[in-house]
């Protein structure tokens, strides 16, 4: 059944089978899950898991490492058929990035490809990006019906989203653009702090909060 199928996927995240991850997300479309089931049931439970076995000091760097090699393994399959469904009529334009410093990107890459997948054109600026480089390109985006996205997953880089905020104020940029920050540390109480719009848990939220605030 369906639920096999999500433990197997979770597992080749867990147990770092980069090779089998690829093959595994086909066997998973030919039995007729969507990418969405497959993204959200499978992979991603795994790379939570993952990630709380790394914070208690269960598996190290390395295996982190295969894990998210994994994950973009899985990913390679998933993002032209997510891509392919995309909706000609584009509900925004949202530029996504991830905060200076910082260069953890499978959660930044999976929000784009959910917002990609419910019709936003989607701007990547990738990793490590310097905020005046984001503030750039909201500006160059400026009239649009426009949206920020922003990860952050270490305290530090968190930091950065702040300024941001404070930029895009002094930029007079503010009432052009819809922002949602997200990554681990990020919370709703953070969010109000900084004056952003909105946060999200999960990618599939996220393109939920995204077509609310759109
Ligand atoms: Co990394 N790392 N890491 N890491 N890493 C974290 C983030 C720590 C929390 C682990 C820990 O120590 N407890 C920690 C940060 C501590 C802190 O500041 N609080 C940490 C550290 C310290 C570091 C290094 C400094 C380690 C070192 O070198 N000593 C180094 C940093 C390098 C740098 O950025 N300058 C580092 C490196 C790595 C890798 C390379 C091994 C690998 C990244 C691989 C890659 O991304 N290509 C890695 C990973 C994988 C993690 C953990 C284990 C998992 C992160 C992840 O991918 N989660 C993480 C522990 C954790 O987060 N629990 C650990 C899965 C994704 C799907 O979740 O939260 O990223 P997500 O995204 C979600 C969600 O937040 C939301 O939707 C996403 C999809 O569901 N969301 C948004 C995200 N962005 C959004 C934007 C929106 O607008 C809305 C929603």
């Amino acid at each position: 059944g369906k639920q096999e199928m999500y433990d197997k996927l979770r597992d080749a995240i867990v147990n770092q089978d980069i090779n089998g991850a690829g093959p595994l997300v086909q066997e998973a479309l030919d039995a007729g899950l969507t990418p969405f089931e497959i993204i959200n049931d499978g992979l991603s439970v795994g790379m939570k898991i993952i990630g709380d076995k790394f914070e208690a000091a269960e598996v190290y760097l390395p295996q982190i490492m295969m894990s998210a090699k994994a994950m973009k393994a899985a990913m390679e399959i998933l993002d032209p058929i997510l891509a392919e469904d995309e909706t000609s009529e584009s509900v925004g334009t949202c530029i996504k990035f991830v905060q200076e410093g910082d260069i953890h990107d499978i959660g930044h890459r999976l929000v784009a490809t959910m917002l990609g997948a419910n019709g936003f054109t989607v701007i990547d600026m990738g990793v490590d990006v310097p905020n005046d480089k984001v503030i750039e390109e909201v500006a160059a985006h400026k009239g649009e019906k426009l949206m920020l996205s922003g990860s952050a997953l270490m305290t530090t880089s968190m930091l950065g989203q702040k300024d941001v905020m404070r930029l895009l104020d002094e930029e007079g940029l503010r009432d052009s653009v819809k922002v949602m920050f997200g990554g681990a540390p990020v919370t709703d109480s953070w969010i109000k702090e900084i004056g952003a719009d909105a946060t999200a848990e999960n990618a599939a939220e996220a393109a939920n909060v995204a077509l609310e605030l759109m």
